[in-house]
């Protein structure tokens, strides 16, 4: 026997004696692990609501930072005797991970301190829950003067009572996302710490709305400096009476946790390209107008910039224009007054309907009636349909059209390493030689027909999508098996299967650094868009289907703005839990 014999827990005399509090450091053994560094800690909600055993304490693990009730048969003071057998390496890679965990709390409390603290107050103490049922208890005393000691049955206290008398099973809750252990420490340092503040934010968000009797009345920078502690407004809970448990499952609902966006990365003009440098570059004299100055558009009119093209800006958000402003690109109010101002126009937003918007909508480009000697160039990735339904706009105004659909990341752009895929107006493709020769390597054009670059470009998109799905869940597995995902990648690197787009997203995965290059919500969009092409034709894709789901998934764990690599976290939150029926009996 035994593997499992070998990961008990030391006996202790007078084991029955320690009484642990919140904060203790211990060792805390379930089914299938060895002994693991953890806290005692106040219990979030979503654990209050759990069966347990009688002598439980609720327990935050260090390294995958996630709660569960365990006995107090399975816990171990952190210091003893024990610890340095417990300790001992050639264990899983995720256990080392929480020793180191548990080695930096001891140095520096105070990160993981906030954490705990803000879990437990985001799902308010049990202290919180005492007050609430005692409040209904009063508060139904009080109507019912005294019904209880007549037999009567108090429906409100038996709730609340119930809610704390634990029933037969345990159920591990993650409140907080389980880490890749082989993630770089910064790396999850950094998700985790701004994960607070994205709580935060989430949840002043939600009472505003919602208001689900929560007052949240502090900022994500006082979270930061202090943890502070979830008010529950007992009042407005009392008056919801007997359906107080459904509001606190609502409320561990919607303060599931959540990612912060990724830091913006702001572009830096005075940076250059070395491959940009050394293209010798004649801009043309034309004048380009840009139209959307997100991550791709505004790495390509910062390349168009540094290589002497006449450029005039518009962008939704009006703030972002400023580093052009100061590049020496004009700023115009609307779309229609860049229409005014540019010779061809270039279009790179988010989505088929932001593309229409800004050609359809108000202060559009239509709006500028007659668009003779004016042309337009839609970048943005979208649909053949839409990209028809856009050329036919322009051109119904005289105007001419060009699809361009632009296959690459944000550094790609930045190193003018792009493939340009275009479609429709030659004369206009022509025109625009300088900047494409600027922001890509190869330049594709497709012919007259509107809409072939769009499908190329989302077949591209598809091969892409499918293919970072496999890679993370194939590297979610070695993960389980504690394998370094740092050697697999390195054996991968050296089989025919490498290609230099899946070697930078599995190291990212490995890393937990999901810095956008191509966000998920934008990969997302066009499986959607492929998806919604494929059956229009009655073609089947379900793998693309299947892909879909899981960045869409990964989308709603709130990884939106991330990279596409981020899509490794879907495996990471997906990966089972133990049933319950493993769980009660810790100890052999
Ligand atoms: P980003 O970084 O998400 O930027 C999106 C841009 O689109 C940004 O400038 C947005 O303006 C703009 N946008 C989004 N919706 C609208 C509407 N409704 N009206 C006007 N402008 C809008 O995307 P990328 O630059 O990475 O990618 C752009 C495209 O290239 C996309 O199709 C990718 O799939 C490929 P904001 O700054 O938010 O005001």
């Amino acid at each position: 026997m035994s593997k499992a014999k070998k990961m008990t827990l030391p006996s202790i005399d007078a084991m029955d004696l320690i009484i642990y509090k919140p904060k203790d450091l211990i060792w805390a053994k379930m089914k299938g692990f060895p002994p693991w560094p953890a806290m005692v800690v106040e219990p979030p909600v979503d654990l209050i609501n759990q069966t347990r055993k009688a002598e439980s304490k609720c327990v935050f693990f260090f390294g995958t930072r996630n709660f569960a009730w365990i006995e107090t048969a399975s816990i171990r003071p952190f210091e003893g005797t024990w610890k340095e057998e417990l300790s001992k390496v050639g264990k899983p890679n995720s256990f080392k991970g929480a020793m180191n965990d548990i080695e930096k709390y001891i140095n520096n409390p105070e990160e993981i301190d906030a954490m705990v603290m803000l879990n437990v107050a985001n799902h308010s103490s049990e202290a919180d829950f005492d007050k609430i049922r005692d409040g209904l208890n009063n508060t139904h005393e009080d109507a019912e003067n005294g019904a209880a000691d007549n037999g009567v049955e108090d429906d409100v206290a038996h709730k609340s009572a119930t809610k704390r008398t634990p029933k037969s099973k345990t159920v591990v809750a993650s409140t907080s996302k389980a880490k890749s252990n082989s993630a770089s420490k910064s790396a999850t340092k950094r998700r985790r710490s701004s994960k607070i503040i994205a709580n935060t934010k989430r949840k002043r968000d939600n009472s505003e709305s919602a208001g689900h009797g929560i007052n949240d009345d502090y900022s994500a920078a006082e979270i930061n400096a202090t943890p502070i502690r979830r008010k529950i407004n007992t009042d407005a809970l009392n008056a919801i009476g007997s359906t107080s448990r459904r509001n606190m499952n609502t409320i561990a609902l919607l303060d599931r946790p959540v990612v912060s966006r990724p830091e913006a990365q702001a572009i830096d003009m005075n940076v250059r390209s070395q491959t940009l440098v050394e293209r010798d570059i004649q801009p043309s004299n034309l004048t380009f107008g840009f139209l959307g100055l997100g991550v791709m558009g505004s790495t390509i009119v910062k390349d168009l910039i540094c290589t002497g093209h006449k450029v005039v800006v518009w962008n939704r958000t009006m703030s972002k224009c400023k580093p052009f402003l100061e590049a020496g690109a004009d700023v115009k109010d609307t779309p229609m007054d860049v229409v005014e101002a540019a010779d061809i126009i270039f279009c790179c937003v988010s989505d088929p309907k932001a593309s229409k918007d800004l050609v359809f909508g108000n202060c559009g480009v239509l709006q500028f009636k007659d668009l003779c000697n004016k042309a337009y160039v839609e970048m943005s990735t979208i649909d053949p349909e839409t990209s028809q339904d856009i050329a036919e706009g322009i051109t119904q105004c005289n105007g001419r059209y060009l699809e361009v659909q632009i296959h690459g990341t944000r550094q790609e752009a930045e190193d003018g390493m792009l493939i340009i895929l275009a479609g429709g107006d030659r004369t206009v493709f022509e025109e625009c030689h300088s900047c494409f020769k600027t922001i890509a390597k190869n330049t594709f054009f497709l012919g007259a027909e509107v809409g072939n670059a769009c499908k190329v470009n989302l077949i591209l998109q598809t091969i892409v999508g499918v293919s970072l799905v496999g890679l993370a869940e194939a590297l979610a597995l070695a993960d389980r098996f504690s394998i370094s995902l740092k050697d697999i990648i390195d054996i991968f690197e050296l089989t025919s299967m490498k290609s230099q787009l899946l070697l930078a997203k599995g190291k990212e995965m490995a890393k937990g650094d999901f810095n956008p290059q191509q966000p998920v919500s934008h990969m997302q969009k066009d499986l959607r868009l492929v998806l919604s092409m494929a059956e229009n034709l009655d073609q089947s894709m379900p793998v693309t289907a299947i892909t879909n789901e899981v960045f869409k998934h990964t989308k709603r764990l709130g990884y939106s703005e991330h990279d596409s690599s981020a899509v490794f976290s879907f495996f990471e939150q997906t990966i089972p839990k133990r049933a319950d029926s493993e769980t009660p009996s810790w100890y052999p």
